[in-house]
């Protein structure tokens, strides 16, 4: 495999459960063929910040059939009418004049997993993928009001272990609730103590782990990394030579727009 820094990109996607919406029709269609994995953390998540239900899984499978094994998005969300079969992100582009992909349809060729930068001085290149299945790289799912602390009835484990060293996004400082509207914490206004130290943390520029809460948007957010590297998960699609990508995926909806 080869890394350097032409091949090395970072995407991170955004992918609103409105814009499922908007493809489900152009997509419903049945699988050409079905791969099992050979290593894969396994990890699907069912989104239903709203009246869409839909089984996400961190391999990229925006929407997945696997889990269910029929109809991978439903609208209204207890209906059980099944609006999208799959879906997935399709991305092509060239390394030296040949095509290569990092696409998901009905199979991925994503694992899951961040990828390492060489740490020697001078421009970035792409190191080495790290070990898809360590449980931090499952698919992180949080809904606003969701709180840290574990006597709280909305602890919730993906809150207080989100992922902001890996590129999770986050919010610097904990959420106040600002009385005066003056866009500043002033003693005595209510905060959200992520991480229970008994004081309000301000904005200080750095996004820390264990320190600034989750980045929320819409009312629920799913959070996962993933990278193309892995040779063999290219060969039940396009058949080519991994890109060499790192993706950050983002995928949120909303109650009310
Ligand atoms: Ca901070
Ligand atoms: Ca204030
Ligand atoms: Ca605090």
């Amino acid at each position: 495999m080869r890394k350097n820094s032409s091949q090395f990109i970072i995407f991170s996607l955004v992918l609103s459960m409105l814009l499922l919406s908007t493809t489900l029709f152009a997509r419903i269609s049945f699988p050409k063929k079905q791969v099992t994995s050979t290593v894969t953390l396994d990890n699907f998540v069912f989104f239903d910040g709203n009246q869409i239900g839909c089984w996400v899984s961190n391999d990229g499978q925006v929407v997945s059939y696997e889990k269910a094994v029929s109809t991978g998005l439903f609208w209204p969300k207890e209906s059980g009418l099944g609006v999208v079969f799959q879906s997935g992100p399709f991305i092509i582009g060239k390394v030296n004049g040949e095509f290569r992909s990092a696409s998901v349809e009905y199979t991925s060729e994503y694992y899951p997993g961040k990828v390492f930068y060489n740490p020697a001085p001078g421009p970035k290149t792409a190191g080495t993928p790290d070990n898809s299945t360590l449980p931090k790289y499952r698919l992180y799912k949080i809904n606003r009001g969701d709180s840290s602390d574990p006597a709280s009835p909305r602890f919730n484990p993906d809150y207080t272990e989100w992922p902001v060293d890996d590129g999770a996004p986050a919010h610097d400082g904990e959420y106040f609730t600002d009385l005066n509207n003056n866009q500043v914490w002033d003693k005595g206004e209510p905060f959200e103590d992520y991480d229970l130290d008994n004081q309000y943390d301000s904005p200080d520029g750095l996004l820390v782990q264990g320190q600034d809460p989750p980045l929320i948007s819409g009312d629920q957010t799913l959070w996962y990394v993933m990278n193309d590297f892995d040779k063999d998960k290219h060969k039940h699609l396009f058949s080519t030579q991994p890109l060499g990508i790192e993706v950050q995926v983002s995928q949120f909806g909303s109650k009310t727009l």
